[in-house]
């Protein structure tokens, strides 16, 4: 597990510098879809993929804390204060007209408004959030499972993928603005620490750290753990959102799979 974990992160490593090298060097930030690095990237992912899905069993929970160890807040990263009108609309009622929709492969698409997330019945986990730039929190979430709210929408056998739509502008891309997104596997999307969380250290999730509802995958890196989220999409396909990659940092040379 450890040598897996170690040659996964060097890789990573080499693949955040071959999308800064990218960034900095070459006008289209997406890159050549067709490039040798991509492909090598691509294959090397779904080679990690598997490897880690056959070493972790599909319901194996990342370690829970106790309150001592939380010995800082939550670093907020990425976005932390997003000025899209439509999310400081919502923000300035305090959310109350917010929904969160879901959609794609269901048998009922549904929405839920924040006071119906918060009735259904929440978990609370300490956990550690691990940012591939090399720092790490421990931090206590609450929240509804994920699985609860796709059960409610009952999802069709076909799908396979959870897509996250947030809210929030990450950078201005040539044909409009580019919004934050993810995405999981059904495994991670049905996992019991998989949760929308709206509590962070016992108060409410605060605007740096993804108001009002933010996703927890415990098993993955930080960036798998959309903020703002907008709505949820389950699908079959990633190609069509975003570059295909399944995620706004994929689509720029992560690993689609973050596991720790
Ligand atoms: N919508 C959105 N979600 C996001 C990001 C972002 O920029 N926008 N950044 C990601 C990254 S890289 C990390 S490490 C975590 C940071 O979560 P925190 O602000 O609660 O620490 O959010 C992730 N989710
Ligand atoms: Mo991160």
């Amino acid at each position: 597990m450890t040598r897996l974990a170690l040659s996964r992160r060097r890789f990573l490593t080499g693949a955040a510098l071959a999308s800064t090298a990218t960034l900095a060097g070459c006008f289209d930030p997406l890159g050549d879809r067709d490039s040798t690095v991509r492909n090598v990237l691509e294959t090397a992912n779904s080679l990690t993929y598997r490897a880690q899905r056959l070493l972790l069993g599909s319901d194996d929970l990342a370690r829970e804390y106790s309150e001592s160890e939380i010995r800082q807040p939550q670093r907020p990263n990425g976005s932390t204060n997003p000025r899209d009108a439509d999310y400081l609309a919502l923000a300035n009622q305090n959310f109350a007209p917010y929904r969160l929709k879901i959609s794609g492969l269901v048998e009922t698409p549904v929405e839920f408004s924040l006071d119906e997330i918060r009735a259904m019945p929440s978990r609370t986990q300490i956990t550690r959030h691990d940012c591939v730039e090399g720092w790490s929190c421990i931090a206590k979430w609450t929240g509804a499972p994920l699985a609860s709210l796709l059960q409610q929408a009952k999802v069709k056998p076909a799908a396979r993928f959870v897509l996250f739509e947030c809210f929030d502008t990450v950078e201005n891309g040539f044909s409009g603005p580019i919004k934050y997104y993810e995405s999981i596997d059904l495994r991670d999307a049905l996992h019991p620490q998989t949760i929308l969380a709206y509590g962070l250290n016992g108060d409410v999730l605060p605007v740096a750290n993804g108001s009002p509802l933010r996703v927890r995958v415990e098993r993955q890196l930080g960036y798998k753990m959309a903020k703002y989220i907008r709505s949820l999409v389950v699908t079959d396909d990633l190609h069509g959102h975003g570059d295909g990659g399944g995620g706004y940092w994929e689509d720029r040379g992560y690993e689609w799979f973050a596991g720790i």
